[in-house]
């Protein structure tokens, strides 16, 4: 069910640094044309820093490791991509559907097909009043389970950040702060929550996957690298966009796995367009930090 591009199906062979790259923050992540734009511009970042970009999704049942410009081009204008996290795997496979993967099904397949690095905005985590939704990303148990390093700019207030860490920490997930001492939150570089522990180099972050994978600790790794200062928003505008995209949510009886992208895309709305800004520098960021991670644990392995 897997189709591997030549150029990473040589670079599997030769041991060279590979990131891959999620769908779902092409198809309902972001508006068209800056999706694809975005798409594209993070490929290249990922090249001008010494590795190869795999972006993955779903064509017509297929998952596809190192989509092809027009296939991203796709992926951002066409209708009813579905979303798709583990449960849905089986059943887009069947149905020969095209569909965009979250960081928990990009992660199942940049595994399968042996790619340890995978760079995106941000991880899906545990909801707000999630004691009551039982909303909690499937992101959070891949990340337990599955052997691939994700690189994201934190995780967004839209969620419980302290309940996110929790979770995390039951599953026995390392959650590394790039040169920083605290959790990131997306839009802005502090939470005010710690991280278990700071690391300062690329080189540390391989040295840390290196003996992760070594010693068999199956699962992931979270590296949580903080947007640059001049990219983030204000926190206080951020934060009531986020409150008021909550509530409208919850007006609307938004449910299920409808909620992050309604969030996402009420935010941009109430902010003027600015916190896509925002989102589409950390990415370039987290691709920038990918690609070395990825290069330095090229030469370990
Ligand atoms: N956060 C973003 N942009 C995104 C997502 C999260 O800033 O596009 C996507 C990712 O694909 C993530 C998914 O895996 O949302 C999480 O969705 P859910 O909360 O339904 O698990
Ligand atoms: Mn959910």
């Amino acid at each position: 069910m897997i189709k591997i591009n030549g150029e990473i199906k040589k670079a599997l062979k030769e041991g060279l640094p590979i990131v891959a790259l999620e769908s779902t923050i092409i198809s309902h992540g972001m508006p068209y044309p800056k999706n694809v734009e975005t798409a594209l511009k993070v490929e290249q970042a990922i090249r001008d820093n010494g590795a190869i970009p795999a972006t993955i999704g779903i064509i017509d049942g297929i998952a596809v490791v190192g989509m092809t410009p027009d296939e991203i081009e796709q992926f951002g204008k066409r209708k009813g991509i579905v979303k798709v996290s583990r449960r849905d795997l089986p059943v887009v496979y069947a149905k020969k559907m095209w569909a965009a993967t979250t960081v928990a099904a990009t992660m199942i397949i940049a595994n399968q097909a042996g790619i340890e690095v995978f760079v995106t905005g941000g991880i899906g985590g545990v909801h707000r009043h999630a004691e009551t939704t039982m909303d909690i990303s499937a992101d959070l148990q891949e990340l337990a389970k599955t052997d691939v390093t994700v690189i994201c700019a934190g995780a967004k207030a839209i969620l419980d950040l302290p309940l996110t860490l929790e979770y995390l920490e039951t599953m026995g997930v390392p959650v590394l702060g790039y040169q920083t001492k605290e959790l990131p939150a997306f839009y802005t570089p502090r939470s005010g929550l710690g991280v278990d522990y700071e690391i300062v180099s690329c080189k540390e972050a391989a040295e840390i996957i290196y003996h992760k994978r070594h010693n068999h600790l199956s699962g992931g790794i979270l590296i949580a690298n903080p947007i640059p200062e001049k990219y983030a928003m204000d926190a206080k505008i951020i934060n009531d966009a986020i409150k008021k995209a909550l509530s409208e949510a919850d007006k609307l009886g938004i449910k299920g796995k409808e909620v992050t992208p309604f969030l996402l895309k009420t935010i941009v709305d109430l902010t003027g367009g600015d916190s896509l800004e925002s989102n589409i520098h950390l990415v370039i960021n987290n691709a920038i930090l990918g690609a070395k991670i990825s290069q330095e644990y090229a030469l370990l392995k």
